[in-house]
């Protein structure tokens, strides 16, 4: 794996196995490409951590839409290999290549109104994550391809009605041995709550700002001795705060 990555660099190709988070669905049903999500124009990942497109990655797609939802609805965020799903039948790297392992998260910032609210300068917090399994040796990223791009978490029943963005972000790990090449891909789901709770979070962090190059989780080598993919059987520390609990 490792050494066909570095042959294909040697010979000058590029390697473009990326993906983007490009639609929303509630309860099973989907919104529709772009629908309500800013989304960068193309497929390559954000590396610098201290990057304003952390938040929502590169500016690309805008939408005046923002999506209805209800505390305890079923959020589900669709990834592919590029905008619109498979780049061409049968890509092998649709919805993202299998090398690309790593956790899954959903972060939360409450603003005025979603469609015309900054990326930048938001108070994020996490509403959930996927990262590793050391039982099952199986990543975020993992579950994400087995359920066709798309990852499904619920949105918390106790979050305040009001506006929202919804980022969510993969990191793919698979050279992240080396600083600076750990690839975080992330868009926003621009989302109205109309009904929920009261939730209201005592810490948030900001994009940048919430991730350290160094941390744990994302300068690190996913791969144990024997060159599998398995955090040499030890647990991932997965970057940011914890999820809420409510
Ligand atoms: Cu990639």
């Amino acid at each position: 794996m490792k050494f066909s990555l570095v042959s294909l660099l040697a010979f000058g190709l590029t390697v473009d196995a990326h993906a983007i988070f490009q639609k929303l669905s509630v309860n099973g049903k989907d919104n529709g490409q772009l629908t309500g999500i800013r989304a960068p124009n193309n497929n390559n990942p954000v590396q610098d951590v201290n990057s304003q497109n952390m938040a929502c990655g590169q500016p690309g797609s805008k939408s005046n839409t923002v999506i209805t939802v209800n505390g305890g609805d079923r959020l589900g965020a669709y990834y592919g290999h590029v905008i619109g799903g498979a780049q061409f039948a049968n890509d092998a790297d649709h919805p993202i290549a299998k090398s690309h392992k790593g956790p899954v998260m959903a972060y939360l910032a409450k603003v005025d109104n979603a469609a015309s609210a900054s990326s930048n300068g938001q108070k994020w917090f996490k509403i959930w994550q996927d990262g590793f399994d050391t039982n099952s040796k199986k990543w975020g990223v993992d579950n994400l391809i087995n359920n066709q791009g798309w990852v499904y978490f619920n949105l918390p029943q106790c979050i305040a009605p009001g506006q929202y963005l919804l980022r969510v972000e993969v990191i793919a790990l698979h050279s992240a041995n080396k600083p600076g090449q750990a690839q975080f891909y992330q868009s926003c789901a621009q989302i109205n709550v109309q009904s929920g709770g009261s939730f209201s979070p005592s810490q948030t962090v900001s994009f940048p700002g919430a991730y350290q190059a160094n941390h744990a989780g994302i300068q690190t080598s996913i791969y144990g001795l024997t060159g599998q993919p398995d955090n040499g059987g030890k647990a991932y520390s997965v970057p940011g705060p914890s999820p809420i609990s409510c």
